[in-house]
């Protein structure tokens, strides 16, 4: 049978149970938006800016269900789409990315948006591909897709240029939907020895990231079974829930809080179960690592790259951790004594920290512990956190604790600004049940702010708390004792309110702790009304994280004597200048 591309291209995308598409029409994609205006299954959501569409593909998919997915022009709408494909690369998050290629038929040059689309994303995704024909449409969206999720996950990219979307043309049979590709398995004899290493261990430790998402009743179930504390990366942040008395930290060594220092300390077996080791949740590698490492991940390139393996377990967590598991039998009376020690220890420890946050004043602003603790008590358990990067980011991480798993997305290795708004979208479309909040930074929501627009145009009732500090913190943070002065971190005013009124969303000021409690209410009452609403939250910055306090330790530590003294020195001589 004669079809058009764009039949075809929505032919795949109903196969696959692509729930969303975002992007924005133009005329190298628009027969495909025509299809999909017609698709009982598929909804095409304009969004503001590619980038924001990206994110929002971003959250669909890290929501689980389906693969968020994006329909773009090419060339301006793969670049400006670039940084949130780049995010999703290096979170191994998948994403299906559409988008329309120039003319293939007519010999001309100097078409609109040619450029070599391939080229242009190759280093951002784990494949592209070219539907050079009609016969092509159909398997390469399929072989994208399979891609995209199988392994470590990852953006997947499919031209399809505009001839073959116009014309009709045969396709041949089509193929049957690609069935998931199975992971691969540890060998037993490994299992065999990483469970010996475990059960030997006197001080075991967990430490997990967002490739435990799946995993997280087995997790659980491990670290009683070995009494080992956990301590979690910044992206998987809720693959352990934090009211277990187990739970630790976010970040692993010097980074964490005491609570996480403190249960780790004498760790002589660690158990690594899908993170990468990188440069966050290791507080840019301070992290102490046993030799003992066992080390599970489904890529095989991340095990051992940045701290050496004794075992190293390729597989999906959820397997792996169960074969673990019935390897180690029962619990032991050494570990049921380690279960209760570090429980204690642990709760002990949060309790100071928490204290310690709580006594801290102000100065007539928003303390940020006092507002985790009423966002805590105010969200459902399985509400969603949509964090931004900065130092909200890190306050979010540790004193806001995650209670179910997917409830905390964040731009992670990529570390991409302007993440949150479009990314609490999508997630609000993923899941329009729950409760869904963004904290977003002000100089981030400067980078992404209009794209609230979109959930005004849906009626989705989404809250960002704008922390509100004046400036781009983190960084400035790290300007200060070293530099004594913060060259371009100072932001201009933003009228936050002038912002909600011109996106058509709503507007709560939080200007001090009083407010907290009535300013969080308010904004949760309008999105469950459907209102998209800004939140300016007053936040005081003036107490630092224990992450960045230990980071910028580990990374000055780092440096050798000569570049200490030439830091040590400037930083000495602009204080006594002024
Ligand atoms: C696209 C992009 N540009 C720059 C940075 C560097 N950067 C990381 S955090 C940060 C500050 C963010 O400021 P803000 O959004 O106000 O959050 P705050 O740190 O103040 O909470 C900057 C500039 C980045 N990560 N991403
Ligand atoms: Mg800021």
């Amino acid at each position: 049978m004669n079809r058009t591309g764009a039949e075809l291209a929505r032919y795949a995308l109903e196969a696959l149970g692509v729930r969303f598409t975002f992007g924005i029409p133009g005329v190298h994609n628009t027969e495909i938006y025509d299809q999909l205006a017609a698709s009982p299954a598929v909804e095409p959501v304009l969004v503001a800016h590619e980038g924001g569409g990206a994110f929002m593909a971003d959250a669909v998919s890290r929501l689980g269900g389906s693969v968020g997915t994006l329909l773009i022009v090419p060339a301006a709408g793969i670049t400006h789409a670039a940084s949130g494909i780049g995010e999703a690369f290096l979170d191994g998050i998948p994403m299906l990315v559409l988008s329309g290629g120039v003319r293939r038929d007519t010999g001309r040059r100097y078409q609109l948006h040619d450029l070599d689309q391939h080229a242009l994303l190759r280093p951002i995704t784990k494949g592209t591909w070219l539907a050079a024909s009609h016969a092509e449409v159909v398997p390469a969206i399929f072989a994208a897709y399979q891609c995209a999720t199988s392994g470590e996950p990852g953006p997947a990219y499919v031209e399809i240029p505009v001839d073959v979307q116009l014309f009709k043309g045969d396709a041949g049979p089509l193929p049957p939907t690609p069935a998931a590709v199975p992971a691969p398995q540890p060998a037993s004899g490994e299992l065999d020895r990483a469970a010996a290493l475990l059960a030997a261990a006197t001080a075991p430790g967990i430490f997990c990231g967002w490739g435990a998402i799946a995993a997280t009743a087995e997790l659980e179930a491990l670290a009683e079974r070995l009494g080992a504390p956990v301590a979690t990366t910044l992206q998987g942040l809720s693959s352990f829930r934090a009211d277990h008395p187990l739970h630790a930290a976010f970040a692993l060594g010097p980074s964490a809080v005491p609570a996480g220092v403190n249960a780790f300390a004498g760790c002589d077996c660690l158990l690594a179960v899908g993170t990468r080791f990188a440069e966050i949740p290791t507080g840019s590698y301070g992290a102490r690592v046993p030799d003992n490492l066992v080390h599970v991940d489904i890529n095989p390139a991340v095990i051992g790259a940045n701290y050496p393996a004794r075992v190293g377990l390729v597989g999906d967590a959820r397997p792996t951790l169960r074969a673990l598991l019935d390897r180690l039998g029962p619990a032991t009376a050494a570990s049921g004594a380690r279960l209760a020690a570090q429980s204690q220890r642990i709760a002990a420890d949060k309790q100071a920290y928490l204290a310690e946050w709580l006594a801290h004043d102000p100065a007539g602003r928003v303390n940020p512990a006092r507002f985790f603790a009423a966002l805590r008590r105010a969200l459902p358990r399985d509400g969603v956190v949509v964090a931004d990067d900065g130092n909200h980011t890190f306050l979010t991480a540790e004193l806001m604790p995650m209670l179910e798993p997917r409830t905390f997305l964040s731009p992670t290795d990529f570390n991409c600004m302007g993440y949150c708004v479009p990314a609490t979208i999508g997630a609000k479309l993923a899941a329009p049940s729950r409760t869904v909040v963004g904290i977003v930074g002000d100089g981030a929501l400067r980078m992404t702010g209009l794209e609230a627009v979109t959930a005004t145009a849906r009626g989705l009732g989404v809250a960002w708390f704008v922390f509100n500090d004046g400036e781009l913190s983190q960084i400035s943070q790290a300007q200060e004792i070293p530099l004594n002065r913060k060259t371009c971190t100072v932001l201009g005013a933003l009228d936050i309110a002038g912002l909600a009124t011109a996106v058509g969303a709503e507007h709560v000021l939080i200007a001090d702790d009083a407010g907290i409690v009535a300013g969080i209410d308010a904004a949760l009452a309008a999105a469950a009304r459907g209102r998209p609403v800004f939140v300016d939250v007053r936040i005081d910055y003036s107490k630092r994280t224990r992450f960045t306090t230990g980071t910028v330790r580990t990374t000055l530590n780092g440096f050798d004597l000569p570049t200490k003294l030439r830091f040590l020195g400037r930083a000495l001589w602009r204080r006594i200048r002024g």
